[in-house]
């Protein structure tokens, strides 16, 4: 071959390769991004799965079948051969009920698996050797065709496979605040995926993609509309709509829930009352769950959230929560159905520490509620906040199953334009102690009912989903997505772990990246709390829509909707007073948490000022002082940003264009809001302190009154 022919051969790999990289990706395809395998693997992989025993004889199995056979062909441009008879390098898939039909010599009485678990394992029958996927029933099924089509996108081994799979929490739930005119309330990523309107007759292929996404990661449920809920939810024509999105849900493995609005019976029953314990608006429910049942046979149940907000409820009526809850509840057991009662209630009538409403309201109903009640609490006692230490409800309720929930939609941590990975924040919960019943009284336990023997269990994830294309608005709103059902399906899991994987299955196997990536994802939630609400402080954002800083927001209908109520600056110091020499919230919890927190030696710095009020002087374990250590981290927040920035740069010619640069474009906003946010609390907290900037931190670019007067229209999610 002459030089000029290889150099041009070469000039066209490499406009291939090139071309590869640069080539458009939108993300609509998230985590089920089935690339080619270029990896010595593929081979192996091709001669393990020569062969497959698939009998599909449902709608369930057969979606399952179809994912592997496109998910293999993607992935390694082969097919297995259909096969009636096991041989050597057969691939054979079967629910447990279904293997002895298969005639396979398997005692199947050694192969236990708990409600939709699976296993994948290699194993010589009859002298062939054979890949088996297990599933305990057809969903089970249909996760471990998932599961194992992630382990050929992260170049995994398959030779002497051995993995039993089973979900810690049985349900495993999406919530949509979603509103019928197709708005989200605190949703960043378009609008709601439900097209009303269209519903029932027009079914758009998007249900069926948000469905198979949901099924990939182990969601088994949705909750389709707001927490504030609408009556109309409820009636006919919408019952009808939602029983045609509940038909695509289903061969999904995913059941339907609604949001139901307490004072349904007078709005649209013609009720003129909705107090729980009268007999008519008793009566009322049974048929109204009568009906929505049969629309819905497998309907999952309510989502209710009851005097909160404004939001009618029992007390209304003088009832408590478990009076109202037990109602609902009583008139879905039948069905199967369940109520997921929120435990997020602040009432204008309490002037008390809002971190301890919630507590004070439902701890002394332990043991009060129905059977098929799952009281659902947020991650801490406040709102979602960048960080909060765990709710002082879990294991405070061991005669109660309690949910968790969690938001994936960033209300509070810079919407969809902010980078916040929160997988550690999930896990930072998941793991902190409650001490309930001693030591590694977990939280993950809680949820997973182990600690207290609860076998109804359930987490909430309130939804980033939206109708943007790529559906979470920034790209790595996905990894919040897929990290919650991860962690809904094992909250003892690793965010760490659960990162990498996504970085392969959403981008690239390339071990530079994916390590890189990682440490980005890792870092981001930490660099976000430094930039908005470092050493324990909470609630500072704009007024209403939470957009930006608000550090200065007071004189409210009530004062617990202010920001100087959390953080309490004046002259002399900062922070919120819990201890018992002020709210004393940290009595809610068990004695070795609230000593840990009580004391200042041991506080962690990170919850400091959520449990104290400190002096500007006050010395941290660095020996700097609180003004200095807060200025310092606002300053580590903005430089964390340009530090991703920095990261994500190098990864140019490793992903497609098209998210590179959508990424990269995040960023910047993100850099500039997060200036925004270190200057403006910085302008603030100066005013109130009146000490002058450590040598080494930049006064803020603008005045404080420029900070303040600065108004935003049209922000998304109210
Ligand atoms: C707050 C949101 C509000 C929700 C509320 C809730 O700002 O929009 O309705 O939580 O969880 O964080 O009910």
């Amino acid at each position: 071959m002459t030089k000029p022919r290889i150099t041009s051969i070469c000039l066209f790999l490499c406009l291939l390769f090139t071309g590869l990289k640069t080539m458009a990706d939108d993300g609509y395809k998230l985590w089920l991004n089935y690339q080619p395998i270029n990896d010595p693997l593929a081979q192996t992989y091709k001669t393990t799965l020569r062969n497959i025993v698939f009998p599909a004889n449902s709608q369930t199995l057969r979606l399952a079948k179809k994912e592997l056979l496109n998910g293999l062909k993607d992935m390694l441009n082969h097919l297995p051969q259909e096969q009636a008879a096991i041989n050597n390098n057969t691939l054979v898939v079967s629910t447990l009920e279904n293997i002895p039909s298969l005639n396979l010599a398997i005692d199947i009485k050694q192969l236990r698996l708990k409600e939709e678990g699976f296993m994948i394992k290699q194993t010589t029958v009859d002298g062939a050797t054979i890949l088996l996927i297990i599933g305990q029933n057809e969903i089970g099924t249909l996760y471990g065709i998932f599961h194992f089509l992630q382990l050929l996108q992260t170049h995994r081994p398959i030779s002497h496979i051995d993995i039993k799979e089973e979900p810690h929490i049985k349900h495993r739930v999406l919530n949509h605040w979603d509103n019928l005119d197709g708005s989200v309330e605190r949703g960043y990523a378009g609008h709601s995926l439900w097209n009303w309107h269209k519903l029932p007759d027009y079914i758009d292929q998007r249900y069926v993609d948000y469905a198979r996404a949901n099924a990939s990661v182990g969601i088994n449920g949705t909750v389709l509309t707001n927490v504030n809920a609408n009556a109309l939810t409820l009636t006919e024509r919408y019952l009808e709509k939602a029983a045609a999105l509940a038909e695509v849900f289903r061969p999904y493995g995913i059941k339907v829930y609604l949001t139901a609005r307490f004072s349904a019976p007078l709005e649209i029953g013609g009720l003129n009352t909705a107090d729980p314990l009268d007999s008519t608006v008793i009566q009322w429910w049974h048929e109204k769950i009568q009906e929505i049942y049969k629309h819905i046979p497998d309907f999952g149940g309510f989502l209710v959230k009851a005097n909160s907000e404004g939001q009618p409820g029992p007390q209304n009526y003088g009832r408590d929560h478990a009076e109202g809850a037990n109602v609902l509840a009583k008139a879905l057991q039948p069905h199967g159905g369940i109520v997921m009662w929120r435990a997020f209630v602040y009432d204008d009538e309490v002037p008390d520490d809002r971190a301890k409403q919630a507590y004070s309201e439902f701890q002394p109903l332990d043991g009060e509620f129905a059977e098929n009640v799952i009281v659902q609490v947020k991650n801490g006692a406040i709102d979602f906040q960048p960080r909060e230490p765990f709710h002082p409800l879990f294991g405070a309720m061991p005669q109660t199953p309690l949910m968790m929930e969690f938001q994936l939609t960033q209300e509070y941590l810079g919407f969809a334009t902010h980078l916040a990975y929160l997988g550690p924040l999930f896990e930072e919960t998941l793991q902190s102690d409650t001490y309930s019943k001693g030591e590694q009284s977990y939280v993950y336990k809680v949820i997973e009912g182990s600690l207290d023997e609860q076998t109804l269990t359930a987490m909430a994830g309130v939804a980033n989903i939206g109708s943007d294309r790529n559906w979470t608005g920034h790209p790595f709103g996905q990894a919040n997505w897929y990290a919650y059902g991860k962690f809904a399906w094992n909250p003892n899991g690793s965010a760490a772990e659960i990162a990498a994987n996504w970085i392969r299955l959403t981008f690239t196997n390339d071990q530079g990246f994916v390590k890189d990536v990682q440490q980005m994802m890792m870092e981001s939630r930490e660099t976000i709390v430094r930039y908005m609400t470092p050493l324990g402080l909470h609630h500072l954002m704009g007024w209403d829509h939470h957009y930006g800083p608000g550090p200065w927001i007071k004189d409210k209908a009530r004062a617990d909707w202010t920001s100087v109520y959390y953080h309490n600056a004046d002259e002399q110091g900062i922070g919120f007073d819990r201890t018992s020499t002020g709210s004393n919230a940290l009595s809610q919890y068990a004695d070795p948490v609230r000593k840990k927190f009580e004391d200042l030696k041991t506080c962690p710095e990170e919850f400091i000022l959520w449990f104290h009020h400190l002096p500007w002087t006050y010395q941290l374990r660095s020996g700097e002082s609180l003004w200095e250590a807060l200025c310092q981290h606002y300053d580590m927040g903005v430089q964390g940003v340009k530090d991703m920035q920095e990261t994500w740069g190098k990864q140019r010619n490793k992903v497609d264009k098209q998210r590179f640069n959508q990424i990269d474009m995040l960023l910047s906003i993100q850099l500039k809001e997060a200036q925004w946010w270190r200057d403006a609390c910085l302008a603030y907290f100066q005013s109130q302190a009146k000490k002058t900037y450590p040598k080494n931190t930049n006064p803020p670019l603008h005045p404080l009154n420029y900070y303040e007067n600065l108004q935003f229209h049209y922000v998304p999610g109210i």
